[in-house]
């Protein structure tokens, strides 16, 4: 029989959710395993997921094991082996009568919820589980569930695929390739504006993008900040944020945590910063990572960055101790 694996969907009812949880159980995410699935709501909107989970058994899908849903959490994470924390609340929606408008009151909130869900990650998932924050702000809240589970066994990530993939295809287009030949596409940083997307590094058809784009015009005022303002595109053209690529980097990643990165690769995620890099230990931090044989996810520390690159990414990383020191009063 199949090995099983459990995974955990906050914010199942939202809309990256949505195009992400058929992913999880189509066979191709964990290949042969049998998936079970927890999908978590909020009280008020957890009956609704009566719905998706109609449309799941109707889908067939022959990896699909147990689905359940509901809005506790801790109940949710018995025992689960990945965490997508998708759900958060959003900028500009009323919460306790007050319109959620600053960076800082969606840091305060959202991170509120973040300590009861790594508080509940560390005592009731499994030793080695994985855990993805996709909701906003991704890298504060995954510092302060790291920091109320309190399980170093466990490994918080935030999502910075999305970048990635969105670098890759700017990359592409602009060197004639086909999106495939870019690799080693690093985000440093924060997932937030402030983010330093790495053309110089990346592989444009095995070769360094360094070498291969001569114009560090184009690199500054038209790459980076496409890169770094593509979600706002999106709302503007869309009508709503990023959804189905957005549930594709988050299938990425988990893809690209299952399997041993292919040498000379890497993949973008943030982590914890064990001070590689010159950046302080601690904050979740937008690195390039492999994952090894044994399943491991490392750090990828051979990178040069230019002064140019440095100059950006320190940016990013006050960012990030900013956030850290307005979150400070949830912290253990
Ligand atoms: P939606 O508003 O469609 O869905 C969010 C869902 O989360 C809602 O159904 C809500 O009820 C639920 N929720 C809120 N608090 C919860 C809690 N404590 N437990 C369980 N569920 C909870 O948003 P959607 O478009 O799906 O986006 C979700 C999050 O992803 C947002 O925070 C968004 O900013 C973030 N994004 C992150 C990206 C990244 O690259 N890291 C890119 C896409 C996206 O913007």
């Amino acid at each position: 029989m199949s090995k099983s694996i459990k995974v955990v969907v906050t914010g199942a009812a939202g809309q990256i959710a949505y195009s992400l949880i058929p992913r999880l159980v189509d066979g191709n995410t964990f290949g042969d395993k049998i998936v079970d699935l927890a999908l978590v709501e909020i009280p008020q909107v957890v009956d609704k997921l009566k719905g998706l989970v109609m449309e799941l058994e109707d889908s067939y899908f022959p990896k699909m094991g147990k689905v359940t849903y509901t809005d506790n959490f801790e109940e949710a994470s018995k025992d689960a082996d990945w965490f997508l924390l998708v759900g958060s609340i959003p900028r500009g929606i009323v919460y306790n009568g007050k319109k959620i408008e600053e960076r800082s009151d969606l840091l305060s909130i959202n991170g509120g919820i973040f300590v009861q869900q790594g508080e509940a990650i560390g005592k009731y998932g499994k030793d080695d589980a994985k855990i993805l924050v996709v909701g906003n702000p991704a890298n504060t809240n995954a510092f302060i569930g790291k920091d109320a589970a309190n399980n170093d066994n466990q490994l918080w990530m935030a999502m910075t695929m999305l970048d990635s993939n969105r670098a890759k295809s700017i990359l592409a287009k602009k060197t004639n390739n086909n999106v495939s030949n870019v690799k080693n596409m690093i985000i440093w940083g924060n997932h937030s504006p402030t983010m330093y997307p790495d053309s110089e590094n990346a592989l444009i058809a095995e070769k360094l993008g360094s070498e291969v784009i001569n114009d560090m015009n184009w690199i500054e005022s038209e790459f980076i900040p496409t890169v770094q303002q593509r979600g706002k595109a999106v709302i503007d053209a869309r009508g709503a944020s990023s959804a189905t690529s957005a549930a594709k980097a988050a299938i990425d990643t988990v893809i690209a945590c299952e399997n041993p990165t292919d040498s000379g690769d890497c993949f973008s995620a943030a982590i914890a910063s064990d001070g590689a890099y010159d950046v302080p230990e601690g904050i979740i931090c937008g690195y390039p990572l492999i994952a090894l044989d044994d399943g491991s996810i490392e750090i990828k520390r051979d990178i040069s960055l230019s002064e140019f690159a440095k100059s950006k990414f320190k940016i990013s990383i006050d960012e990030l101790l900013s956030e850290r020191e307005a979150v400070k009063h949830l912290l253990k």
